[in-house]
Protein backbone atom coordinates (compact mmCIF):
# COMPACT_ATOMS: atom_id res chain seq x y z
CA UNK A 1 0.00 0.00 0.00
CA UNK A 2 1.52 3.39 -0.65
CA UNK A 3 2.18 5.76 2.01
CA UNK A 4 -0.38 8.36 1.69
CA UNK A 5 -3.01 5.86 2.02
CA UNK A 6 -1.19 4.16 4.91
CA UNK A 7 -1.66 7.49 6.52
CA UNK A 8 -5.41 8.07 5.96
CA UNK A 9 -5.65 4.48 7.34
CA UNK A 10 -3.92 4.95 10.43
CA UNK A 11 -5.89 8.81 10.73
CA UNK A 12 -9.24 6.48 10.63
CA UNK A 13 -7.75 3.77 12.72
CA UNK A 14 -7.42 6.83 15.24
CA UNK A 15 -10.91 7.99 15.51
CA UNK A 16 -10.88 10.84 12.54
CA UNK A 17 -14.12 10.48 10.02
CA UNK A 18 -12.14 12.54 7.85
CA UNK A 19 -8.50 12.74 6.45
CA UNK A 20 -6.80 14.19 3.62
CA UNK A 21 -3.43 15.43 2.49
CA UNK A 22 -2.15 18.64 1.42
CA UNK A 23 0.42 20.44 0.51
CA UNK A 24 2.16 22.59 3.46
CA UNK A 25 1.97 26.32 1.67
CA UNK A 26 -0.35 29.16 1.95
CA UNK A 27 -3.95 28.75 1.89
CA UNK A 28 -5.84 28.58 -1.43
CA UNK A 29 -8.16 31.55 -0.03
CA UNK A 30 -4.84 33.74 1.59
CA UNK A 31 -6.71 36.84 -0.61
CA UNK A 32 -9.86 36.02 1.59
CA UNK A 33 -8.29 35.95 4.69
CA UNK A 34 -5.78 39.48 3.89
CA UNK A 35 -9.08 41.42 2.69
CA UNK A 36 -10.84 40.18 5.92
CA UNK A 37 -8.33 41.07 8.14
CA UNK A 38 -8.39 44.40 6.30
CA UNK A 39 -12.05 45.34 6.70
CA UNK A 40 -11.34 45.10 10.03
CA UNK A 41 -13.96 41.60 10.61
CA UNK A 42 -12.08 40.15 13.22
CA UNK A 43 -13.74 42.93 15.94
CA UNK A 44 -11.52 42.34 19.04
CA UNK A 45 -9.57 39.18 17.92
CA UNK A 46 -6.36 40.95 17.40
CA UNK A 47 -4.12 37.55 17.39
CA UNK A 48 -5.69 37.03 14.33
CA UNK A 49 -3.68 40.14 12.41
CA UNK A 50 -0.97 38.90 14.58
CA UNK A 51 -0.82 35.40 13.45
CA UNK A 52 -0.88 37.00 9.46
CA UNK A 53 2.66 36.69 8.70
CA UNK A 54 2.68 32.97 10.41
CA UNK A 55 -0.40 32.03 7.58
CA UNK A 56 0.99 33.51 5.25
CA UNK A 57 3.57 31.43 4.78
CA UNK A 58 3.36 28.39 7.27
CA UNK A 59 6.68 27.32 6.90
CA UNK A 60 7.75 30.74 9.23
CA UNK A 61 6.41 28.48 12.11
CA UNK A 62 7.10 24.43 11.01
CA UNK A 63 10.37 25.11 8.69
CA UNK A 64 10.16 20.86 9.10
CA UNK A 65 6.41 20.54 7.13
CA UNK A 66 6.19 19.31 3.88
CA UNK A 67 2.37 17.67 3.79
CA UNK A 68 -0.33 18.91 6.05
CA UNK A 69 -2.93 16.01 7.26
CA UNK A 70 -6.15 17.44 7.68
CA UNK A 71 -8.15 15.51 9.96
CA UNK A 72 -12.52 16.23 10.52
CA UNK A 73 -14.54 14.50 13.50
CA UNK A 74 -18.65 14.74 13.45
CA UNK A 75 -20.17 16.24 16.44
CA UNK A 76 -23.95 16.58 15.60
CA UNK A 77 -26.11 16.34 18.78
CA UNK A 78 -29.74 17.44 19.20
CA UNK A 79 -29.86 21.46 20.26
CA UNK A 80 -28.99 22.48 23.94
CA UNK A 81 -31.82 24.48 26.12
CA UNK A 82 -30.45 25.34 29.42
CA UNK A 83 -32.72 24.38 32.44
CA UNK A 84 -35.58 27.49 32.98
CA UNK A 85 -34.37 29.47 29.25
CA UNK A 86 -31.16 30.38 27.34
CA UNK A 87 -29.45 28.14 24.46
CA UNK A 88 -25.91 27.42 23.79
CA UNK A 89 -24.14 26.12 20.75
CA UNK A 90 -24.21 22.50 20.45
CA UNK A 91 -20.41 21.77 20.52
CA UNK A 92 -20.20 23.95 23.96
CA UNK A 93 -22.74 21.25 25.97
CA UNK A 94 -19.70 18.53 25.69
CA UNK A 95 -16.50 17.80 26.73
CA UNK A 96 -13.87 20.23 24.88
CA UNK A 97 -13.10 19.09 21.30
CA UNK A 98 -9.42 20.42 21.48
CA UNK A 99 -8.51 18.21 24.26
CA UNK A 100 -10.09 15.21 22.11
CA UNK A 101 -8.43 16.23 18.71
CA UNK A 102 -5.28 16.71 20.30
CA UNK A 103 -4.73 13.79 22.16
CA UNK A 104 -5.85 11.78 18.98
CA UNK A 105 -3.65 13.89 16.87
CA UNK A 106 -0.53 13.12 19.56
CA UNK A 107 -1.12 9.55 19.42
CA UNK A 108 -1.45 9.37 15.71
CA UNK A 109 1.53 11.58 15.29
CA UNK A 110 3.62 8.90 17.30
CA UNK A 111 1.92 5.79 15.47
CA UNK A 112 3.24 7.89 12.11
CA UNK A 113 6.81 7.70 13.61
CA UNK A 114 7.07 3.99 15.07
CA UNK A 115 5.42 3.15 11.53
CA UNK A 116 8.30 4.69 9.36
CA UNK A 117 5.76 6.46 7.75
CA UNK A 118 6.90 10.19 8.74
CA UNK A 119 10.16 11.57 10.66
CA UNK A 120 8.17 14.01 12.69
CA UNK A 121 4.59 14.99 12.96
CA UNK A 122 3.34 18.14 14.74
CA UNK A 123 -0.23 18.78 16.08
CA UNK A 124 -2.79 21.53 15.22
CA UNK A 125 -6.14 22.44 16.45
CA UNK A 126 -8.14 25.38 16.20
CA UNK A 127 -5.62 28.06 18.24
CA UNK A 128 -2.55 27.56 15.51
CA UNK A 129 -1.53 30.11 12.55
CA UNK A 130 -3.38 28.24 10.09
CA UNK A 131 -6.53 28.51 7.85
CA UNK A 132 -8.17 25.52 8.59
CA UNK A 133 -11.42 25.06 6.49
CA UNK A 134 -8.80 26.33 3.37
CA UNK A 135 -6.50 24.01 3.99
CA UNK A 136 -9.21 21.30 4.71
CA UNK A 137 -11.01 21.98 1.71
CA UNK A 138 -8.38 21.93 -0.56
CA UNK A 139 -7.40 18.49 1.42
CA UNK A 140 -10.68 17.04 0.27
CA UNK A 141 -12.58 17.72 3.44
CA UNK A 142 -15.49 19.42 2.31
CA UNK A 143 -16.45 22.49 0.49
CA UNK A 144 -16.59 26.12 1.51
CA UNK A 145 -20.48 27.15 1.89
CA UNK A 146 -21.95 30.84 2.19
CA UNK A 147 -21.94 30.43 5.93
CA UNK A 148 -18.26 30.54 5.81
CA UNK A 149 -18.18 26.92 7.17
CA UNK A 150 -16.90 24.03 6.10
CA UNK A 151 -19.64 21.90 4.18
CA UNK A 152 -18.78 17.75 4.13
CA UNK A 153 -21.87 15.82 2.41
CA UNK A 154 -21.76 13.25 5.50
CA UNK A 155 -21.82 15.49 8.20
CA UNK A 156 -22.91 18.70 7.04
CA UNK A 157 -21.66 21.88 9.27
CA UNK A 158 -21.25 19.34 12.19
CA UNK A 159 -17.65 18.69 11.95
CA UNK A 160 -14.26 20.14 13.84
CA UNK A 161 -11.10 20.21 12.16
CA UNK A 162 -7.37 19.62 13.21
CA UNK A 163 -4.01 18.99 11.51
CA UNK A 164 -0.81 17.40 11.59
CA UNK A 165 2.15 18.88 10.07
CA UNK A 166 4.26 16.22 8.38
CA UNK A 167 8.19 16.34 7.56
CA UNK A 168 7.49 14.33 4.67
CA UNK A 169 6.53 15.09 0.80
CA UNK A 170 2.96 13.26 -0.10
CA UNK A 171 0.98 13.41 -2.87
CA UNK A 172 -2.19 15.30 -2.41
CA UNK A 173 -5.34 13.48 -1.45
CA UNK A 174 -7.78 14.29 -4.70
CA UNK A 175 -10.68 16.03 -3.72
CA UNK A 176 -14.09 13.70 -3.02
CA UNK A 177 -16.52 14.21 -6.13
CA UNK A 178 -18.93 15.28 -6.02
CA UNK A 179 -17.95 18.11 -3.80
CA UNK A 180 -21.80 19.34 -3.51
CA UNK A 181 -22.09 23.56 -3.39
CA UNK A 182 -24.58 25.24 -1.79
CA UNK A 183 -26.28 25.92 -5.10
CA UNK A 184 -29.07 28.75 -5.16
CA UNK A 185 -29.71 27.99 -1.36
CA UNK A 186 -28.71 31.34 1.42
CA UNK A 187 -31.37 29.88 4.09
CA UNK A 188 -28.17 30.83 6.26
CA UNK A 189 -27.62 34.31 5.04
CA UNK A 190 -30.96 34.84 5.23
CA UNK A 191 -31.59 33.30 9.25
CA UNK A 192 -28.70 34.86 10.91
CA UNK A 193 -30.46 37.04 13.81
CA UNK A 194 -27.94 39.89 13.82
CA UNK A 195 -26.81 39.96 9.65
CA UNK A 196 -23.63 38.74 10.42
CA UNK A 197 -23.15 37.24 6.99
CA UNK A 198 -22.37 40.70 5.50
CA UNK A 199 -22.48 38.26 1.91
CA UNK A 200 -21.57 34.90 0.74
CA UNK A 201 -18.99 33.22 2.62
CA UNK A 202 -17.99 36.73 4.56
CA UNK A 203 -18.58 36.89 7.85
CA UNK A 204 -18.56 40.25 10.05
CA UNK A 205 -17.49 38.35 13.31
CA UNK A 206 -18.51 41.93 15.36
CA UNK A 207 -21.64 41.19 14.55
CA UNK A 208 -21.71 37.40 14.93
CA UNK A 209 -23.75 36.28 18.02
CA UNK A 210 -20.53 33.74 18.57
CA UNK A 211 -17.40 36.30 18.42
CA UNK A 212 -20.25 38.13 21.10
CA UNK A 213 -20.67 35.53 23.30
CA UNK A 214 -17.31 33.47 23.14
CA UNK A 215 -14.89 35.98 22.32
CA UNK A 216 -15.98 39.61 23.30
CA UNK A 217 -13.79 41.25 26.45
CA UNK A 218 -15.56 44.34 26.34
CA UNK A 219 -19.62 45.67 26.64
CA UNK A 220 -21.14 44.12 23.69
CA UNK A 221 -22.34 46.87 20.84
CA UNK A 222 -25.73 48.37 22.08
CA UNK A 223 -27.58 47.28 18.70
CA UNK A 224 -26.41 43.75 18.99
CA UNK A 225 -27.60 42.98 22.18
CA UNK A 226 -31.44 41.92 21.63
CA UNK A 227 -30.15 39.98 18.38
CA UNK A 228 -28.70 37.49 21.08
CA UNK A 229 -32.35 36.21 21.89
CA UNK A 230 -31.70 33.62 23.57
CA UNK A 231 -27.87 32.22 23.07
CA UNK A 232 -26.21 32.48 26.01
CA UNK A 233 -22.39 30.42 24.23
CA UNK A 234 -22.16 30.29 20.75
CA UNK A 235 -24.69 30.31 17.98
CA UNK A 236 -25.61 27.46 16.00
CA UNK A 237 -28.28 29.00 13.82
CA UNK A 238 -26.42 28.83 10.29
CA UNK A 239 -25.73 25.70 10.77
CA UNK A 240 -29.29 24.59 11.60
CA UNK A 241 -30.88 26.08 9.05
CA UNK A 242 -28.57 24.31 6.53
CA UNK A 243 -29.90 21.07 4.74
CA UNK A 244 -26.51 20.02 4.27
CA UNK A 245 -27.41 19.05 8.08
CA UNK A 246 -30.63 17.02 7.86
CA UNK A 247 -30.41 13.73 9.07
CA UNK A 248 -26.73 13.64 10.48
CA UNK A 249 -26.64 11.12 13.43
CA UNK A 250 -25.98 12.36 16.55
CA UNK A 251 -22.24 11.93 17.93
CA UNK A 252 -22.92 12.83 21.47
CA UNK A 253 -21.52 9.37 22.76
CA UNK A 254 -18.12 10.89 21.38
CA UNK A 255 -18.53 14.31 23.21
CA UNK A 256 -20.64 13.34 26.51
CA UNK A 257 -22.47 16.03 28.20
CA UNK A 258 -19.78 17.53 30.45
CA UNK A 259 -20.73 18.44 34.42
CA UNK A 260 -19.93 22.48 33.41
CA UNK A 261 -23.10 21.99 30.71
CA UNK A 262 -25.13 19.63 32.82
CA UNK A 263 -25.70 22.35 35.74
CA UNK A 264 -25.54 25.58 33.76
CA UNK A 265 -28.57 27.65 33.90
CA UNK A 266 -28.21 31.89 33.26
CA UNK A 267 -29.10 31.96 36.96
CA UNK A 268 -26.30 30.33 38.10
CA UNK A 269 -23.65 31.95 35.56
CA UNK A 270 -24.88 35.14 36.54
CA UNK A 271 -24.09 34.61 40.68
CA UNK A 272 -20.87 33.09 39.40
CA UNK A 273 -18.06 32.98 42.48
CA UNK A 274 -15.59 35.50 41.27
CA UNK A 275 -12.95 34.18 43.68
CA UNK A 276 -10.01 33.69 41.47
CA UNK A 277 -9.50 29.63 40.76
CA UNK A 278 -13.82 28.77 41.61
CA UNK A 279 -14.56 29.56 37.77
CA UNK A 280 -11.78 27.58 36.17
CA UNK A 281 -12.18 24.64 38.64
CA UNK A 282 -16.14 24.68 37.92
CA UNK A 283 -15.55 24.99 34.04
CA UNK A 284 -12.13 22.70 33.59
CA UNK A 285 -12.46 20.50 30.57
CA UNK A 286 -15.24 22.65 28.95
CA UNK A 287 -15.45 24.94 25.85
CA UNK A 288 -18.01 27.03 28.38
CA UNK A 289 -14.58 28.15 29.98
CA UNK A 290 -13.74 30.36 27.18
CA UNK A 291 -15.12 33.70 27.91
CA UNK A 292 -14.23 33.77 31.66
CA UNK A 293 -16.41 34.25 34.83
CA UNK A 294 -17.39 37.88 33.29
CA UNK A 295 -18.34 37.04 29.68
CA UNK A 296 -20.66 34.02 31.18
CA UNK A 297 -22.26 36.72 33.56
CA UNK A 298 -22.54 39.38 31.19
CA UNK A 299 -23.91 37.15 28.51
CA UNK A 300 -26.55 35.29 30.94
CA UNK A 301 -27.69 38.91 31.84
CA UNK A 302 -28.17 39.93 28.92
CA UNK A 303 -30.70 36.77 27.93
CA UNK A 304 -32.27 37.33 30.96
CA UNK A 305 -33.03 40.92 29.52
CA UNK A 306 -34.14 39.40 26.31
CA UNK A 307 -36.32 36.15 27.90
CA UNK A 308 -37.67 37.47 31.52
CA UNK A 309 -37.60 34.66 34.23
CA UNK A 310 -39.22 34.38 36.99
CA UNK A 311 -36.84 34.57 40.14
CA UNK A 312 -34.35 36.80 38.15
CA UNK A 313 -34.97 40.05 39.41
CA UNK A 314 -33.63 39.71 42.48
CA UNK A 315 -30.35 38.20 41.20
CA UNK A 316 -30.26 40.88 38.58
CA UNK A 317 -30.67 43.44 41.14
CA UNK A 318 -27.87 42.19 43.40
CA UNK A 319 -25.09 41.74 40.31
CA UNK A 320 -26.51 45.60 39.62
CA UNK A 321 -24.99 46.71 42.97
CA UNK A 322 -22.30 44.37 43.70
CA UNK A 323 -20.38 42.42 40.64
CA UNK A 324 -16.96 43.37 40.88
CA UNK A 325 -16.81 43.64 37.23
CA UNK A 326 -18.43 46.85 35.72
CA UNK A 327 -19.07 44.89 32.40
CA UNK A 328 -21.27 42.64 34.00
CA UNK A 329 -22.82 45.19 36.33
CA UNK A 330 -23.92 47.26 32.82
CA UNK A 331 -25.13 44.10 31.39
CA UNK A 332 -27.20 44.02 34.01
CA UNK A 333 -28.60 47.47 34.22
CA UNK A 334 -29.36 46.79 30.25
CA UNK A 335 -31.58 43.38 31.62
CA UNK A 336 -33.11 45.36 33.86
CA UNK A 337 -34.26 48.22 31.98
CA UNK A 338 -35.27 46.30 28.94
CA UNK A 339 -36.94 42.91 30.49
CA UNK A 340 -38.20 44.09 33.70
CA UNK A 341 -38.81 48.06 33.20
CA UNK A 342 -43.02 47.04 34.19
CA UNK A 343 -41.44 46.51 37.78
CA UNK A 344 -40.95 50.27 39.38
CA UNK A 345 -38.36 49.11 41.74
CA UNK A 346 -36.16 47.62 38.97
CA UNK A 347 -36.16 51.08 37.23
CA UNK A 348 -35.41 52.93 40.13
CA UNK A 349 -32.27 50.50 41.00
CA UNK A 350 -30.83 51.30 37.46
CA UNK A 351 -30.95 54.81 38.09
CA UNK A 352 -29.15 54.61 41.53
CA UNK A 353 -26.71 52.50 40.45
CA UNK A 354 -25.54 54.54 36.79
CA UNK A 355 -25.19 58.00 39.74
CA UNK A 356 -23.25 55.59 41.82
CA UNK A 357 -21.12 53.51 39.95
CA UNK A 358 -17.64 53.77 39.99
CA UNK A 359 -16.80 52.87 36.50
CA UNK A 360 -17.57 55.89 34.35
CA UNK A 361 -17.83 53.64 30.74
CA UNK A 362 -20.35 50.90 33.40
CA UNK A 363 -22.36 54.49 34.30
CA UNK A 364 -22.69 55.72 30.71
CA UNK A 365 -23.74 52.56 29.52
CA UNK A 366 -26.26 52.30 32.37
CA UNK A 367 -27.89 55.72 31.26
CA UNK A 368 -28.02 55.09 27.94
CA UNK A 369 -30.06 51.66 28.63
CA UNK A 370 -32.54 54.24 31.00
CA UNK A 371 -33.23 56.42 27.61
CA UNK A 372 -33.33 53.85 25.40
CA UNK A 373 -36.02 52.35 27.19
CA UNK A 374 -37.70 55.26 28.57
CA UNK A 375 -38.05 56.20 24.82
CA UNK A 376 -39.32 53.00 24.05
C1 LIG B 1 -11.75 33.14 14.42
C2 LIG B 1 -12.71 31.99 14.35
C3 LIG B 1 -14.05 32.25 14.62
C4 LIG B 1 -14.60 33.67 14.70
C5 LIG B 1 -14.74 34.21 13.24
C6 LIG B 1 -15.41 33.20 12.29
C7 LIG B 1 -15.07 33.35 10.82
N1 LIG B 1 -16.02 32.98 9.97
O1 LIG B 1 -13.98 33.75 10.45
C8 LIG B 1 -15.94 33.44 15.44
C9 LIG B 1 -15.71 33.60 16.95
C10 LIG B 1 -17.09 34.37 15.02
C11 LIG B 1 -16.20 31.98 15.10
C12 LIG B 1 -17.46 31.42 15.10
C13 LIG B 1 -17.71 30.09 14.80
N2 LIG B 1 -16.81 29.11 14.65
CO1 LIG B 1 -14.93 29.46 14.52
N3 LIG B 1 -13.03 29.64 14.15
C14 LIG B 1 -12.27 30.68 14.06
C15 LIG B 1 -10.85 30.28 13.65
C16 LIG B 1 -9.97 30.27 14.90
C17 LIG B 1 -10.22 31.15 12.55
C18 LIG B 1 -11.17 31.43 11.35
C19 LIG B 1 -10.56 32.37 10.33
O2 LIG B 1 -9.39 32.25 10.00
N4 LIG B 1 -11.37 33.32 9.81
C20 LIG B 1 -10.97 34.20 8.75
C21 LIG B 1 -11.75 33.84 7.48
C22 LIG B 1 -11.42 34.76 6.30
O3 LIG B 1 -11.33 32.55 7.18
P1 LIG B 1 -12.36 31.33 6.99
O4 LIG B 1 -13.67 31.69 7.54
O5 LIG B 1 -11.71 30.08 7.46
O6 LIG B 1 -12.42 31.35 5.39
C23 LIG B 1 -13.38 30.58 4.72
C24 LIG B 1 -14.63 31.33 4.42
O7 LIG B 1 -14.48 32.70 4.69
C25 LIG B 1 -14.88 31.04 2.95
N5 LIG B 1 -15.12 32.21 2.11
C26 LIG B 1 -14.58 33.43 2.11
N6 LIG B 1 -15.09 34.16 1.13
C27 LIG B 1 -15.96 33.39 0.49
C28 LIG B 1 -16.75 33.65 -0.61
C29 LIG B 1 -17.58 32.64 -1.09
C30 LIG B 1 -18.42 32.92 -2.27
C31 LIG B 1 -17.64 31.37 -0.42
C32 LIG B 1 -18.56 30.29 -0.90
C33 LIG B 1 -16.82 31.12 0.68
C34 LIG B 1 -16.00 32.13 1.10
O8 LIG B 1 -13.73 30.41 2.42
C35 LIG B 1 -12.75 30.25 3.39
C36 LIG B 1 -12.22 28.84 3.38
O9 LIG B 1 -13.21 27.89 3.67
C37 LIG B 1 -11.10 28.82 13.09
C38 LIG B 1 -9.92 27.85 13.32
C39 LIG B 1 -8.80 28.16 12.35
N7 LIG B 1 -7.61 28.30 12.88
O10 LIG B 1 -9.02 28.24 11.16
C40 LIG B 1 -12.38 28.38 13.86
C41 LIG B 1 -13.40 27.52 13.10
C42 LIG B 1 -13.55 28.12 11.73
N8 LIG B 1 -14.69 27.72 13.85
C43 LIG B 1 -15.42 26.69 13.85
C44 LIG B 1 -16.73 26.68 14.40
C45 LIG B 1 -17.36 25.31 14.66
C46 LIG B 1 -17.40 27.88 14.68
C47 LIG B 1 -18.89 28.07 15.04
C48 LIG B 1 -19.85 27.14 14.32
C49 LIG B 1 -19.02 27.93 16.59
C50 LIG B 1 -20.41 28.21 17.15
N9 LIG B 1 -21.33 27.26 17.10
O11 LIG B 1 -20.65 29.26 17.71
C51 LIG B 1 -19.10 29.55 14.63
C52 LIG B 1 -19.52 29.67 13.15
C53 LIG B 1 -19.56 31.09 12.63
C54 LIG B 1 -19.39 31.14 11.12
N10 LIG B 1 -20.51 31.12 10.39
O12 LIG B 1 -18.26 31.19 10.60
C55 LIG B 1 -14.79 25.50 13.14
C56 LIG B 1 -15.48 25.31 11.79
C57 LIG B 1 -15.61 23.88 11.35
C58 LIG B 1 -16.25 23.80 9.98
N11 LIG B 1 -16.80 22.63 9.69
O13 LIG B 1 -16.25 24.73 9.21
C59 LIG B 1 -13.26 25.95 13.08
C60 LIG B 1 -12.51 25.47 11.85
C61 LIG B 1 -12.60 25.41 14.37
C62 LIG B 1 -12.25 23.92 14.30
N12 LIG B 1 -10.99 23.59 14.53
O14 LIG B 1 -13.07 23.07 14.06
N13 LIG B 1 -15.04 31.33 14.78
S1 LIG C 1 -23.06 31.92 14.18
FE1 LIG C 1 -25.08 32.93 14.39
S2 LIG C 1 -24.65 35.13 14.39
FE2 LIG C 1 -22.80 34.09 13.63
S3 LIG C 1 -23.06 34.04 11.41
FE3 LIG C 1 -23.95 32.13 12.14
S4 LIG C 1 -26.14 32.63 12.42
FE4 LIG C 1 -25.05 34.58 12.28
S1 LIG D 1 -27.76 27.17 4.56
FE1 LIG D 1 -27.70 27.01 2.31
S2 LIG D 1 -26.40 28.74 1.68
FE2 LIG D 1 -26.04 28.43 3.86
S3 LIG D 1 -24.30 27.07 4.00
FE3 LIG D 1 -26.09 25.74 4.02
S4 LIG D 1 -26.45 25.20 1.85
FE4 LIG D 1 -25.05 26.95 1.89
Amino acid sequence: MEREQQILEAAHEAGFDLAGLAPFHAPPDLERYRAWIEAGHHASMGWLAEVQPLLEDPRRFAPEGRTLLAVGVGHARAGVELEGGGRIARYAAGRDYHNWLRKRLRKLARTLVERGLVGGARSLVDDGPLMERSHAEEAGLGFASKAANLLHPRFGPWFFLGELVLDVELSPTAPPLPAGSCGTCTACLDACPTDALIAPGQLDAGRCISWATIEAREALPRELRAGLADWAFGCDVCSEVCPWGDGVPTQEERFPTSAAGEGSTLLSWLTLDPEPGAFEARFEGSPLRRPGRAGLATNAALVLGNRPQDGALPALRVVLEEDVSPRVREAAAWSLAHGYGADAGARTAVERAAARDRDPDAARGMRASLDETARG
